[in-house]
C-alpha cells in the first residue's frame, strides 16, 4: 500500500485516505495509490460504503501540475476517475478546502458528495490553458444544465458550498469543522437507507433539457469578446457541447481530443509558467525563510487621491485599521466620499453586503496632523512624485514615528535611497509601488533601498499576501521593473507615429498581441499631462528631450478621458477611443514642422519595436540585479500591465519568439533608430552567445 493513500474501516464504512502535502494533487503515486485503496475497499467484506476524503488543508486540487509536458503514467486520471464510478458500492467524497480540477473530477466519479461549509469547488483548468480532461466537461453538466456548466467550466471560478449545493453539484453541506466526521455521518445515512450507487454519467434530465439548444454559440459569442486570442475557453465550449450532442463515451472521446489540442498549445505553456512565476516571486533570492517579519497591525497613509484612497482599501479590506492624513479638510472629505462610493458600488454588484460595507469605512479614518502616525507600525507616502516634498514628508515620519515604523513610498520611479536620505533610519525605508487603481490591480512591486533591512523586505512581502497582492521584490532604479520598460514602449510607439504608423495601428497590435489595452488608449487613461509634465521637467533640468505631437495634445488640453479628448476622443459617459480627425491633423502637421517624411510601417514593424525595445531594457535590468529571475519581470508584467498570462509575461514570451532572432532585430534597429534604448543588452548577447534562455538564467 501506497504512503500517500491509506485504505481503514470504521465500523461498516470502508475509508479511502489520502495524504499527500501540500494540496494532495493527483500525482502518479496519488493515483496508483487510489486504485490499490479501492480495490481494497471492494474486497472488504465488512465495508458496506466507501468514503473518499483528504488529509492536510484540503482535498484533492487537482492533477499534478508538475507532471505536465512528461509522459502520463499510468492509471491515467480519466482512467481512475472511471474506476470509482464503475464501483459497486457506494462512494462518497467529503471535501474540505478546495476540490479543483481533477480533485473536482474525482468527487463527480464518486457517488455522493458531502462538504464542509467553508469548502469550495471548481475547474480552474481554463487558467492553465487547458480544460478539464477527466470527465469534469461531460459529468458537471448532467448535473449543472449547460449554461451553469459553460459559467463554471469557462470562468474557472470557485463556487462555494451553498451555490453548489443548490446547482445539485453537492447533495449535502456540513456546518462542522471536521471534514473526516461529516464523511462518516453522511457515509453511515447512506449505508443505513441502502442507499444504491448512482453513478452522474447515467443522469439524462438536464442532457435533454439543453439539447440542441442554441446556448452554446451564444456563449461563444460572449467569450469572442471576453476572451479574445485566447485558445482553451473555446476549447472548453466544445468539449462541454459534445456532453450534450454525444453518448457519454463518446463525449469523453471528445474530452481527451480537445483536451491533448490543450495541451500542446504554446498558450499551455505560458499559463503553467505563469502560474508557478506567481508563487515563485514570493521566495525572495538572499533572503531567508526564517528572515523576522514585523507586525502590521496598523497603517497610516499620507495623500486621500485616488492612489492614496485605493491603498487604504487594501488594508481595510482585511480587517487593518487606516489613518489617512491629508493637507487640507476639503481633499480628505472628497478622498474619504471616494472611497465610500467605491465600497457603496461593490454593494450594488453585489460584491459585499451593507454591513461588509459600514465596516471596512469604520476601519478608515482621516486626519490633519501627522502626529496620528505616532503609533502606526507601517506608513505610505502616496503623495504626487516630487522629490521635494517626498523627503520633506520623510523628515517629519521620521521625527513622529515610533522605532520600528517601516516608511514606505508609492512612488513609481523615484529614487528609494534618496527619499530615505532624509531620515535617520533608512534600513526601515522602502518603496511600496502599487499600480492604479490600487484597491483593484494585484500587483506590489515592493523596492529595496541599498539600506533596506531584510526584516523590512520580509515584512513588506508578507504584506503583500497578507493583502491579496502578488508581491515582487526588486531593486531601485527610475521606473524600477515596470515603468522603467514601459517608458521604452511609450518612447517608441511616440516615434512609430511621428514615423508614419496611426496611434490605432500602434494600439491595435499591442491589443492583439493580448494586452487589454494600448499604449495610447492607456495614456489617455492616464492622463496626457502625466508624461508631458516629465518630459517639460526633463528639458527644465536640460536634458534632451525630442519635441513629440504628444506634447501638442497636452498643449491644446487633450488630457485624455478626464477631457473626453486625447489621443482618441470620448463620448459622453464611454471609455471606448474613438480615432479623431483632428489627432490624424495635428501629428501631420508636427511631422511637417519637424520635417519628418512619413513612410508605412508595418504590424510587425510595430510588434517588434515595442516589445524588443521592452525585453532589450528588462536584459539591462537582470544584468544590473534590479530584477532577480526573468520570472519577476514576467509576473510585474502580467500583474501591473495586464501583459496576457497565457503568454507567460514578456521574457517567458522572448524565449518563444528565440532571442537570436531579438537580438538580430535590437542590433539592426541600433543601426536604423539609433539610441540608448537600442544598444544590445550585453546579457542578451552572452545568452544567444551562450545558446540559452531567459528561463536558464
Ligand atoms: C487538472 O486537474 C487537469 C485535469 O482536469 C485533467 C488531467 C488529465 N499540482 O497556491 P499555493 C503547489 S489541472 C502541483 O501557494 P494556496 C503550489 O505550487 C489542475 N502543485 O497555496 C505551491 O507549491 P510551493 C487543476 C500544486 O493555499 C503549493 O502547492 N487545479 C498544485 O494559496 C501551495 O500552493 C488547479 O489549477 C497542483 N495542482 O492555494 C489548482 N496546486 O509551496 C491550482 C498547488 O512549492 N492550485 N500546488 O510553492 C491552486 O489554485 C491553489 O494552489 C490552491 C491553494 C487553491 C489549491
Amino acid at each position: 500500500m501506497s504512503e500517500v493513500v491509506t485504505y481503514s474501516r470504521e465500523g461498516n464504512i470502508g475509508v479511502i485516505t489520502v495524504n499527500y502535502p501540500p494540496v494532495n494533487a493527483l500525482s502518479h503515486a496519488v493515483r496508483s495509490g487510489l486504485i490499490a485503496a479501492l480495490e481494497q475497499g471492494q474486497e472488504d467484506s465488512e465495508a458496506k460504503v466507501l468514503l473518499l476524503v483528504c488529509e492536510g488543508r484540503t482535498f484533492i486540487a487537482g492533477a499534478d501540475i508538475r507532471e505536465f509536458g512528461k509522459p502520463m503514467q499510468k492509471p491515467g486520471l480519466a482512467e481512475l476517475v472511471e474506476t470509482y464510478e464503475n464501483s459497486e458500492k457506494p462512494l462518497v467524497a467529503a471535501i474540505h478546502g478546495t476540490a479543483l480540477g481533477g480533485g473536482l473530477e474525482m468527487a463527480l466519479g464518486c457517488h455522493y458528495r458531502v462538504a464542509l461549509n467553508s469548502a469550495k469547488i471548481g475547474l480552474p483548468e481554463v487558467k492553465l490553458g487547458l480544460l478539464p480532461g477527466a470527465g469534469g466537461t461531460q459529468r458537471l453538466p448532467r448535473l449543472t444544465g449547460a449554461q451553469k456548466a459553460l459559467e463554471i467550466i469557462t470562468s474557472g471560478e470557485f463556487v462555494g458550498a451553498k451555490d453548489a449545493l443548490a446547482l445539485g453539484i453537492l447533495d449535502v453541506v456540513d456546518d462542522g469543522e471536521d471534514v473526516k466526521a461529516a464523511g462518516l455521518a453522511y457515509a453511515q445515512q447512506i449505508a443505513d437507507e441502502g442507499k444504491p450507487v448512482r453513478r452522474v454519467r447515467d443522469l439524462k434530465d438536464k442532457i435533454a433539457a439543453d439539447k440542441g439548444s442554441d446556448v452554446f454559440d451564444q456563449f461563444r459569442a460572449v467569450l469572442q469578446k471576453k476572451a479574445r486570442g485566447q485558445f482553451s475557453p473555446f476549447k472548453c465550449v466544445d468539449a462541454i457541447e459534445a456532453a450534450f450532442d454525444l453518448p457519454f463515451a463518446e463525449g469523453m472521446k471528445r474530452e481527451r481530443e480537445l483536451f491533448t489540442e490543450c495541451m500542446d498549445s504554446p498558450q499551455r505553456a505560458g499559463q503553467i509558467h505563469s502560474f508557478f512565476a506567481e508563487r515563485e516571486v514570493s521566495k525572495v533570492k538572499g533572503l531567508s525563510k526564517d528572515t523576522p517579519v514585523r507586525d502590521v497591525n496598523s497603517v497610516g497613509i499620507i495623500g486621500a487621491g485616488t492612489m492614496g484612497g485605493g491603498i487604504a482599501m487594501n488594508f481595510a479590506n482585511v480587517g487593518i485599521p487606516v489613518i489617512i492624513v491629508e493637507m487640507k479638510q476639503e481633499a480628505l472629505d472628497k478622498g474619504l466620499g471616494i472611497i465610500r462610493k467605491n465600497y457603496e458600488n461593490s454593494a450594488k454588484k453585489g460584491r459585499l453586503t451593507q454591513q461588509q460595507v459600514e465596516d471596512r469605512i469604520a476601519l478608515i479614518t482621516g486626519s490633519l496632523s501627522y502626529d496620528d502616525f505616532k503609533s502606526v507600525d507601517l506608513v505610505i507616502e502616496a503623495v504626487f512624485e516630487n522629490m521635494a516634498v517626498k523627503k520633506e514628508i520623510f523628515a517629519k515620519l521620521d521625527a513622529i514615528c515610533k522605532p520600528g515604523t517601516i516608511l514606505a513610498s508609492n512612488t513609481s520611479t523615484l529614487d528609494v535611497d534618496e527619499i530615505a536620505s532624509a531620515t535617520r533610519r533608512p534600513e526601515d525605508v522602502v518603496g511600496m509601488h502599487f499600480f492604479s487603481p490600487a484597491n483593484v490591480m494585484k500587483l506590489l512591486e515592493n523596492v529595496r533601498g541599498s539600506k533596506t533591512s531584510d526584516e523590512v523586505k520580509a515584512t513588506v512581502m508578507a504584506v503583500a499576501k497578507k493583502i491579496k497582492k502578488v508581491g515582487v521584490l526588486v531593486g531601485n532604479c527610475h521606473g524600477f521593473v515596470g515603468n522603467r520598460m514601459l517608458h521604452r514602449r511609450g518612447a517608441e510607439a511616440m516615434t512609430l507615429v511621428n514615423e508614419g504608423a496611426t496611434p490605432q495601428q500602434v494600439d491595435k497590435v499591442l491589443t492583439d498581441l493580448g494586452y487589454p489595452m494600448g499604449q495610447f488608449a492607456m495614456s489617455d487613461l492616464a492622463g496626457i499631462d502625466v508624461g508631458y509634465r516629465i518630459r517639460e521637467e526633463r528639458r527644465n533640468a536640460g536634458e534632451q528631450v525630442a519635441p513629440s505631437w504628444m506634447d501638442k495634445l497636452a498643449e491644446q488640453n487633450r488630457l485624455g478621458q478626464k477631457t473626453m479628448a486625447g489621443v482618441y476622443k470620448y463620448e459622453e459617459g464611454s471609455r471606448n477611443p474613438v480615432p479623431d480627425p483632428e489627432v490624424e491633423r495635428i501629428i501631420e502637421d508636427f511631422r511637417k514642422e519637424q520635417d519628418i517624411g512619413s513612410r508605412e510601417i508595418t504590424d510587425q514593424e510595430i510588434l517588434e519595436r515595442c516589445m524588443y525595445v521592452m525585453v532589450n531594457e528588462a536584459a539591462k535590468i537582470l544584468e544590473e540585479g534590479i530584477a532577480d529571475r526573468a520570472l519577476d519581470i514576467d509576473v510585474v508584467w502580467i500583474y501591473g500591465y495586464g501583459f496576457p498570462a497565457y503568454r507567460g509575461g514578456p521574457m517567458f514570451w522572448a524565449d518563444q519568439v528565440g532571442l537570436d532572432v531579438i537580438l538580430a532585430a535590437v542590433e539592426k534597429y541600433h543601426g536604423d533608430v539609433g539610441g540608448e534604448q537600442w544598444k544590445p543588452a550585453d546579457l542578451l548577447k552572452q545568452l544567444v552567445a551562450d545558446g540559452k534562455k531567459f528561463g536558464d538564467l
